[in-house]
């Protein structure tokens, strides 16, 4: 009998996981080779020509091949630092503005052929392409359009008989590429084959590129191509590596022409970072930075290699917000990476692989507030397997949700991930993680779009057992494959600590203490004091001098060993304009008289501020509040 009432309870089973098919895909959908980019998360871009001889970072065009003559290139060494440094693939600039080809291009005779490199006989872009494949990472090429030394350069002899078919060369002959990259620097002053003078072009109808992306497409049908606007990812907006803190995958280009979508060029510079929500186009950004102030060497800039907290600073803020990170190396004249490029990606590496090695989710035992047609087919035990694309999903019009995650135990972390299954597109817009701290809920942190990948880093480590994932907005099912938690380690924290400090005393050397007064609340230096309210002045109010986000106010009490004025009760105020205000935080300093170090508030919610209004509500003295230095995050 007992048998019988289980087959007949998994023939319905059965039937109401087939009743209940897969969420509708929401919007436009990536493309299989978008997704493999996705996967792939950071890569580098290296620029290595004549211009690095010159130490210049746009050769003119008028370069000596003659000068192209590295003594120790060796590009296994290359990618070695490359994989060190924990990133997927390497972008060759085979060809940059000056128009020097480092490979025997047939299209120009400036190339790599009329350079000592390997007696003539070189070619860097095979060379590399080869070191790729024993290094096990993906190849990509740049190509730059604009080109200083042709002389056809702006006349369409250039685009047919040169730049095209270098392309034509650069994706038959060498193999596969995960990527061509097109930047948007075009036409300019140059050589042009000695005519030195400025040459203008209309970037969106000179290049062709719409034949350009049918040659990606035919040649390398599983390269993404990179533009301004896409194709297929788009240029994030800066050269700082910055996604914005909420960056849609999707993106409606403003580009004039229709069918002329993709052409580099048409843009306003504001709207990459954020991308379109329920844009036209699934086109995600990548996040170009160089690792050294410039993309090419320069002796005068060592020593300003990016640190691997920098790195990994920029790696949240772009990885982390569902973009890519495209690293910039560049080798000395000898063909060598710089040893602290090398030491500082390695570090980065070594930081990555510590913090990612070990999920605190794995194992949790997570309960849904709904599961789709309560299958196994959507079941929440999908957000933990370590997949992209199995997921959690909700019934149809079941657009909120909650999950409640019981770790197995109580456990630090300082990083959550999410992902959607964006085989189903970008769905979610607001979610927000609070966790239990024996007697209720705190919100911990909020966040905005999600997509491929959302790294939500918490500007502390906390502990916790149960935790709680609401989504609060979404226009259809949810469609989640990912909850992960994570804990930098110990020392990346304190360095971390640090390096935001010095930020912080930088930027402060920026802001102003209105009515303008004594500055010593904000000069860095926490052995100066200032008042929070003095006879004149009731409050302390600081102006930005521009709108920022606030996530955290800092308050250091006086740290000259006197108890006078120690504010034990605060009020803080945010306000965008001067002149209207709104609580931000309020309470008290709890044993400040005893132990008086920084106070840090964390906001219920980031807030955009250009001003900060402090007012001390009580001292434990009940003489006039004093205050040492005032920080936010
Ligand atoms: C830009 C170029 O102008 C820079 O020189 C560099 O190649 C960077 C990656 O793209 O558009």
């Amino acid at each position: 009998m007992k048998r019988i009432i289980f087959s007949l309870s998994c023939c319905l089973f059965v039937a109401t996981a087939i009743a209940q098919s897969a969420p509708k895909p929401y919007g436009v959908l990536p493309t299989e080779r978008q997704l493999r980019w996705q996967e792939m998360e950071m890569y580098v871009i290296m620029h290595f020509t004549p211009t690095t001889f010159q130490n210049k970072e746009w050769g003119f065009g008028d370069a000596e091949p003659a000068i192209f003559n590295p003594s120790n290139f060796n590009a296994d060494k290359i990618f070695a630092a490359v994989k060190a440094g924990g990133f997927k693939g390497l972008t060759l600039v085979a060809k940059h503005h000056d128009g020097f080809a480092l490979w025997p291009t047939k299209t120009t005779p400036y190339n790599i052929s009329a350079s000592p490199f390997r007696g003539g006989k070189g070619d860097l872009v095979k060379e590399m392409m080869d070191a790729s494949k024993k290094a096990g990472l993906a190849f990509g090429l740049y190509c730059s359009p604009w080109d200083r030394n042709n002389p056809n350069y702006s006349k369409p002899e250039y685009v047919n008989n040169v730049y095209h078919p270098q392309l034509e060369e650069l994706y038959t002959n060498y193999g596969k590429l995960y990527t061509v990259f097109f930047d948007g620097a075009n036409g300019g002053d140059g050589y042009y084959g000695g005519a030195k003078e400025k040459r203008s072009i209309n970037a969106s109808d000179y290049y062709d590129f719409d034949k350009i992306w049918g040659m990606v497409r035919s040649k390398q049908p599983m390269a993404v191509a990179f533009s301004d606007i896409g194709p297929d990812i788009r240029w994030v907006g800066n050269e700082r590596g910055e996604a914005g803190s909420t960056s849609w995958a999707t993106f409606t280009p403003q580009s004039p022409v229709p069918g002329k979508k993709s052409s580099p060029g048409f843009v306003k510079e504001e709207v990459l970072p954020i991308g379109t929500r329920n844009g036209d186009f699934w086109i995600p950004a990548e996040c170009d930075v160089p690792l050294r102030p410039g993309w090419f060497y320069h002796p005068e800039q060592d020593g300003k290699t990016k640190t691997p907290i920098q790195l990994l600073n920029l790696y949240y803020k772009s990885v982390g917000r569902g973009a890519s990170l495209d690293l910039g190396i560049a080798p000395m004249p000898s063909g060598e990476l710089h040893s602290d490029d090398i030491a500082n990606m390695k570090a980065f590496g070594d930081i990555l692989r510590a913090t990612f090695a070990n999920n605190l989710a794995h194992g949790a035992s997570i309960t849904a507030s709904n599961t789709r047609a309560k299958s196994i087919l959507y079941t929440v035990n999908h957000l933990t397997d370590n997949d992209r694309y199995s997921y959690w999903a909700t019934d149809d019009q079941v657009n909120t949700a909650s999950l409640e995650i019981n770790l197995r135990l109580p456990s630090k972390f300082n990083v959550i991930r999410l992902r959607e299954n964006i085989k189903l597109g970008q769905r979610i817009e607001a979610v927000a993680v609070d966790s239990w701290d024996g007697k209720g809920w705190n919100e911990i942190a909020t966040a905005t779009s999600i997509g491929g990948n959302r790294l939500i880093r918490l500007p502390k480590m906390v502990e916790a057992q149960k935790l709680r994932l609401r989504i609060l907005q979404s226009p259809v099912s949810i469609a989640l494959s990912d909850f992960a938690l994570f804990a930098e380690p110990a020392a990346v924290l304190v360095e971390n600590e640090k390096a935001n400090l010095d930020a912080m005393v930088n930027a402060k050397k920026t802001w102003k203490l209105l009515p303008s007064q004594d500055s010593a609340a904000i000069d860095g230096n926490p052995a100066t004091w200032t008042y929070v309210g003095d006879p004149k002045r009731e409050h302390l109010l600081i102006d930005f001098q521009k709108t920022q986000t606030i996530s955290i106010i800092d308050f250091l009490p006086r740290q000259d060993g006197l108890k006078t004025g120690m504010v034990d009760q605060y009020l803080y105020e945010t306000s965008l304009d001067g002149v209207s205000f709104s609580i931000a935080a309020q309470g008290e300093f709890s044993n400040i008289a005893n132990n008086p170090v920084q106070q840090s508030t964390v906001l219920k919610n980031p807030t955009q501020a250009r001003f900060l209004r402090i007012t001390s509500k009580h001292t434990i003295d009940g003489s006039a509040p004093t205050v040492a230095e005032i920080g936010i995050r």
